[in-house]
């Protein structure tokens, strides 16, 4: 046999930091996935989310082939590409004709490549001639664009992964690293490790992994950071701390800005922010004596209804001190999605245009139109996600296609979501994976191809273009996204300009970057210089024209901005309360955000069994107070209300948030769990400039559930994860007060399925789960019931392994049971315990613990027990764990976790 073994470049399809990866694959099968040591931007390492990226490539939820329905009364079936593509060209053609363009709308995403992105946006606003596309980058970065351009003059994050090394001082607002960007945070723990010990500031209301780490965590009440930075900048300007040359040579709006923070006083802001003085300034006098001070921010500035005042009075602070276009200075937003970046570069929202363009300047339109080669741009302002989703709803938008997005379970307010993709005409969903919540709403189902099976190009947070390479074909029919929409537009253009040329002449994807570089000369962003050969060298950061030898690692080095004056702007901005604050009926905020192991809706992490041991299930964190005060304690189930909607969930007590907080994680949407997902509850006000929604922070109450009946299922497919399909649990999920799936397992691939009901559930709906656990009466099944007592249990053993488990009623007790099955003991013995009357635990209980190390999978008890064999003032714990249980020594994503837990101890040891 030939060897077909390959390498395949390419970059991680997840966060910002944009990771280069080596692609294994063998006869057409992804085999491993390393970090590729050649990348800057991770030298090799991977995170433990793209450490994993290899069991992700198998076929379970995968669309193959194109479904349409063509009336709500059917239900879709599979369909040629053919049929389909003229059956959508045909509608969108007609809708446009009859009800003009803006009848259609388009929801796109920041983890389509550029290319995609950019013919995307060609096809709406060159071709339809509408500006309604927008993004899933509205939720995400669209407060960073607006804070940039209404200070810098443009979206460009000035600063570079590089001033991890450079910095003496950074200033993390509004961002947990730890989970969210870890590879960068590697590198920042390298640098706090080195001789030059760089200091940490943490502004953030939970005190997260980050924010334990810090030298100074400043836990603010939400949405006050308006407040702090400006009191920040009322300290350093008393303290004479501001660079006076520099605000004078670049700057303009200096003395707005001045009376503005006069009015920040430290007692004020202390009490806004809900903060100790002193430690508003320690803060102060570290920024104010720093030589080069990061800052790192993401979504606690951005998504808010003063988003854009949050990114702005931050880059105040920069300016008004000089920290900028140095080494190891500047406001570095961090962005997202892995090309969030090239959306933006493209244009590619409702209020942009390509190149870095805006929409609402006349020139920007008429270049754009005469390098698209078409009559005009419209100039109307298109509508902003939130907004898109209203005009669906009130039946102004008729189509809406959807691609690479997963609205009805990312966008907030779900209730107005759902009711929008139910009024639309017609809903074509382009999708990798057919397991979304959104592709039940879709009339046609476009398959795409997905990472390791695509061509192009993705931009990260330090402006550097990569090359993204397929390594395998894409499975069944799925095609590119590029592809099938240049397919669509070829077909509407031939019936909406019959006569011309073709606006889309593209025969491979990188006539399609080509032409997007042709857009950018001469703008702030020009990859004039940058070539798909280039790129053969390794990733480029931008700006790199045509005739430079290199991209520029950092920007304003010469402190001349993209400003009509060439000065940077200062935006002068006040505290405002958010949307909604907290008040008799809705006492508690909301926070919401990552974890460590989930990507988003989990549609691709949530295949991979050991992404779900870091946190199994959706809970609501709340201070051990809170549970007090309402009679609660960790793992209770709750009904949490918004005025929005309703979810039932566990409880768990954390001190990481303060009295009066809550946080849900934002991945588990109905797929995972009945009812809307934490998105039912979360609001969609949304910032005036910026138009990103506040999802940060909604105003909540909750109560016990009062759910008697409870029902746990497990599945064990031994190694055998494809014996591990979730699609016949998940049917279940909405018949039950409670619900949640998911899986389990680190030496054994699971399924478990937890349920609560008001009562007893019908016999039949009960019958008909049990069918599908193959849990029927046979010589396979043990069975143990208790009427009186509501108590069923059953056993299914094949080949003589135990391979499902139901218990019904009263299933208190059973905790150790899912640790008990994946550590593969005899079906002889869990048997026996199982269905003796109490529940017997065993005796060496290995009590359920989270694991926190996924690669070598130590779990937080094992960890725990190490400890109490180590002196506690042991300065190399951290070494002997380890040694002792080799946590922490694979991706190091565990590392911040295992340096708390220590903590935690030598606290309890010596307090
Ligand atoms: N593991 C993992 N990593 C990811 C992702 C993922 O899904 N999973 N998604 C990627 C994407 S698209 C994004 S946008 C990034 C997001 O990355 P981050 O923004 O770092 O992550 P979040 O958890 O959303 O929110 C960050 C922090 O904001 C805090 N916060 C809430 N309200 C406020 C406030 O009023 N002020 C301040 N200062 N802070 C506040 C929250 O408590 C939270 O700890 O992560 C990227 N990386
Ligand atoms: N409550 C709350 N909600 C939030 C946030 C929050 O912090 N709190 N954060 C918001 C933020 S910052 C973001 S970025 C959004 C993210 O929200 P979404 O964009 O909805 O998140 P994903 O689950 O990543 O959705 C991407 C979809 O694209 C599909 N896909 C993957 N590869 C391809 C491909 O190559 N082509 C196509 N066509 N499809 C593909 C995946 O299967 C997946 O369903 O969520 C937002 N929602
Ligand atoms: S930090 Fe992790 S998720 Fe982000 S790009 Fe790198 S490997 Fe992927
Ligand atoms: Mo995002």
């Amino acid at each position: 046999m030939p060897d077909t073994s390959a390498v395949t470049a390419s970059v991680c399809p997840y966060c910002g930091v944009g990771c280069g990866v080596l692609i294994e694959t063998t006869a057409a099968r992804v085999t491993a996935v390393h970090g590729d040591p050649a990348h800057p931007a991770n030298r090799g390492r991977l995170c433990s989310k793209g450490a994993a990226l290899g069991l992700t490539m198998g076929p379970q939820g995968r669309a193959l082939h194109p479904e349409l329905r063509r009336t709500r009364a059917e239900t879709r079936a599979p369909a040629a590409w053919d049929t389909t593509l003229d059956w959508i060209s045909e509608h969108l053609v007609a809708t446009v004709q009859r009800h003009g363009p803006d009848a259609i709308g388009f929801y796109i995403s920041g983890q389509l490549l550029t290319e995609d992105y950019y013919v995307f946006n060609k096809l709406a606003k060159g071709l339809f001639g509408t500006n309604n596309i927008d993004t899933n980058s509205r939720l995400c970065m669209s407060s960073a664009v607006t804070g940039y351009k209404a200070t810098l003059g443009a979206d460009a994050p000035p600063a570079c992964y590089d001033d991890i090394e450079h910095a003496d001082l950074f200033f993390i607002a509004g961002a947990n690293p730890a989970y969210a960007h870890p590879i960068l945070y590697r590198r920042l723990e390298a640098a706090r490790a080195s001789a030059r010990k760089p200091r940490v500031i943490v502004v953030d209301p939970r005190r997260t992994l980050t924010a334990a780490e810090a030298d100074l965590h400043l836990q603010i009440l939400p949405g006050t950071d308006v407040a702090l930075f400006n009191g920040l900048l009322h300290l350093l300007l008393w303290d004479g701390k501001l660079d006076y040359d520099y605000i004078t040579a670049h700057t303009e709006g200096f003395l707005d800005l001045k009376a503005a923070v006069h009015q920040y006083p430290p007692t004020l802001v202390s009490q806004i922010c809900g903060i100790p003085e002193a430690l508003l300034r320690q803060a102060a006098q570290w920024f104010g004596e720093s030589r080069a001070v990061l800052s790192l921010y993401c979504q606690g500035l951005n998504q808010s209804t003063h988003g854009t005042a949050n990114n702005a009075a931050l880059i105040n602070l920069h300016l008004a001190t000089g920290q900028i276009g140095r080494p190891g200075a500047g406001p570095f937003s961090l962005t997202g999605q892995p090309n969030a970046m090239g959306g933006r570069e493209v244009g590619g929202m409702a209020t942009l245009l390509s190149g870095h363009r805006d929409l609402a300047n006349p020139a920007h339109r008429a270049e754009v139109a005469a390098a698209w080669g078409v009559q005009d741009v419209p100039a109307a302002p298109g509508k902003t996600a939130i907004e898109m989703f209203e005009a669906v709803r009130a039946g102004q938008i008729k189509i809406l296609w959807i691609a690479c997005t997963n609205p009805a379970q990312s966008l907030p307010n779900q209730s107005l979501v759902r009711a929008a993709l139910e009024r639309a005409e017609l809903v074509i969903v382009q999708e990798a994976y057919t397991t979304t919540e959104t592709t039940a709403y879709a009339d046609v189902l476009l398959p795409a191809a997905t990472w390791g099976e695509k061509d192009g190009t993705m931009t990260n947070s330090e402006r550097r273009i990569a090359r993204v390479r397929a390594a395998v074909p894409p499975p069944g029919s799925a095609r590119p996204d590029w592809e099938i929409v240049v397919d669509v537009a070829r077909r509407c253009e031939a019936a909406l300009r019959p006569d011309a040329p073709s606006l889309f002449p593209y025969a491979t994807v990188e006539d399609v970057f080509n032409e997007h570089r042709a857009l950018t000369r001469g703008r702030d962003l020009d990859i004039t210089g940058i070539s798909y050969e280039l790129l053969e060298s390794g990733p480029q950061q931008w700006p790199y024209r045509s005739g430079e030898t290199v991209g520029a690692a950092r920007l304003y080095v010469d402190g001349h901005y993209p400003t009509p004056t060439g000065r940077a702007h200062f935006y002068s901005t006040h505290h405002a309360a958010t949307a909604e604050p907290p008040d008799a009926r809705f006492p508690l905020i909301l926070n919401t955000g990552r974890l460590r192991d989930q990507w988003h809706g989990m549609t691709r992490t949530g295949t991979v069994t050991r992404l779900f041991n870091h946190a199994p299930e959706p809970v609501i964190e709340l201070h051990p107070q809170d549970l007090q005060r309402r009679g609660l304690s960790t793992g209770d189930l709750v009904s949490v209300r918004s005025r929005r909607g309703a979810v039932t969930l566990k409880v768990d007590a954390s001190d990481s948030v303060s009295v009066g907080q809550s946080f849900i994680p934002m991945h588990w949407g109905s797929q995972w769990w009945n009812g809307l997902g934490v998105n039912g509850l979360t609001q969609d006000a949304f910032d005036p400039v910026s138009k990103q929604p506040e999802l940060k922070a909604a105003a909540i109450n909750l109560e016990a559930a009062n759910l008697p009946w409870r029902l746990m299922v497990m599945v064990d497919g031994g190694a055998d994860h494809d014996a591990c399909d979730l699609t016949r649990l998940r049917r279940y999920l909405e018949k039950f007060d409670y619900a949640s799936c998911g899986r389990f397992g680190s030496t054994h691939e699971g399924l478990i399925l937890r349920a609560a009901h008001r009562s007893a559930p019908s016999a039949d709906l009960l019958a008909s789960l049990q069918a599908d656990l193959g849990l029927q009466p046979s010589a396979e099944l043990m069975a143990y019931e208790d009427r009186a007592r509501g108590m069923s249990r059953l056993l299914r053993v094949h080949g003589g392994r135990l391979v499902a488990v139901f218990l019904a009623g009263d299933i208190t007790g059973f905790d150790w049971l899912q640790e008990w099955l994946d550590a593969g003991h005899s079906t002889l013995e869990t048997g026996a315990r199982l269905l003796a009357p109490s529940a017997l635990p065993p005796r060496a209980t290995p009590l359920a613990s989270r694991v926190i190390c996924g690669c070598e999978n130590v779990t937080e008890a094992a960890i725990e027990s190490a400890l109490k064999r180590v002196n506690a003032h042991e300065p190399a714990v951290y070494g002997y764990l380890q040694r002792e249980l080799k946590c922490g020594t694979g991706c190091g994503s565990c590392g911040p976790e295992i340096r708390r837990l220590i903590a935690d101890r030598t606290a309890a040891a010596t307090g």
